[in-house]
């Protein structure tokens, strides 16, 4: 099916069915080939992300030319399956890269100004809410910041998303879906004791807002893939993710949008470096890919099940 037009075509029907759709990192074709694939074999609506880092990955350094050839890959790929596609572009900071994203044909953008002050997030985001709704797509706006695992317990208070700030900061500034922080970072080192977040705060967020939120920084990192990776040579002492009940409450308490590259990264990581222990003399770039995305493929579709959005095309 169809590439799709907004994301909130996808999100409102995942908010009022209440279940999660995942939104995917991908860099090359490849890895959108496995998120693609993955989504048709589910029957799971889809959403596939780029960071503007990805965006000038794809481009060689043009901005204009990696948002345009993101887009083109996208909807040449979404034709051939019957699921819902919508391209999103997340942790949009520079304006120019924003714009060049909608120019392009995005379904959606992230504004994330979450670390300027509160007046100011809400003017930026409101600025690029009018000129996405002009051309009928979607935003994601981020309250408060993902944190660091050094933060101290002070810090992290204060770096959390405020409910009451939630609820005018969406009026004001009709965003369709926020990320709120409740404690969640990127990357493969999310907790340094136990895995925290506060579910209390999302749940007055849900209250204040009642539009779809999203989680970031949800890999789950498999200790199973860490302990493959370590197995052959990769140093990730201490990774840890988001555990799957942890996910589920979040779900159940209105998160409808789920960001997941590390699990997506670290997966490709650990077979790249099986299948090349194991196969010491291939040297055709293609016989080394094709297992490893089949591994790629087989995360994304763990993780559609867990979100819910398995079934729902
Ligand atoms: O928003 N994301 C994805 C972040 C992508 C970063 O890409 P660059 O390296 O190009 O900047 C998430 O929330 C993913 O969270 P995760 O838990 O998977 O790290
Ligand atoms: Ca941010
Ligand atoms: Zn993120």
């Amino acid at each position: 099916m169809p590439y799709v037009r907004s994301t909130k075509e996808i999100l409102e029907k995942a908010s009022k069915e209440g279940y999660a759709v995942g939104a995917f990192n991908f860099n090359n074709l490849e890895f959108l080939q496995a998120i693609l694939a993955a989504a048709e074999e589910e029957k799971a609506p889809v959403i596939v992300a780029t960071s503007e880092g990805a965006i000038k990955y794809i481009g060689r350094g043009n901005i204009e030319a990696g948002a345009k050839l993101a887009v083109e890959m996208v909807k040449t790929l979404a034709e051939k399956v019957s699921v819902p596609v919508a391209l999103h572009l997340d942790h949009g900071r520079d304006f120019n890269i924003i714009m060049a994203a909608i120019r392009a044909g995005y379904s959606s953008v992230m504004i994330d100004a979450s670390h300027l002050p509160f007046e100011e997030n809400l003017k930026e985001t409101k600025r690029i809410v009018e000129i996405a709704h002009a051309v009928g797509i979607a935003v994601e706006a981020e309250l408060g910041k993902l944190k660091g695992i050094e933060d101290n317990v002070v810090e992290r208070e204060s770096v959390l998303v405020d409910p009451e700030e939630a609820r005018v900061f969406v009026k004001e500034t009709s965003v369709d879906f926020l990320a709120p922080a409740i404690g969640t970072s990127h990357g493969a080192f999310k907790f340094k004791g136990e895995p925290v977040l506060d579910f209390e705060r999302l749940k007055k967020v849900k209250e204040n807002t009642g539009i779809p939120l999203v989680l970031h920084g949800a890999s789950m990192v498999p200790q199973d893939m860490v302990e493959l990776a370590k197995q052959y040579g990769a140093e990730l002492s201490g990774a840890k993710g988001v555990p799957e009940d942890m996910l589920k409450k979040a779900i159940e308490l209105g998160i409808n949008k789920i960001n997941i590259d590390t699990d997506l990264r670290i997966t490709f990581v650990a077979y790249m470096r099986k299948v090349f222990a194991e196969n010491k003399s291939e040297i055709d770039p293609r016989k080394i890919f094709d297992p490893v995305f089949v591994k790629v493929k087989e995360i994304v579709k763990e993780r559609m099940r867990i979100f819910g959005s398995s079934g729902k095309a």
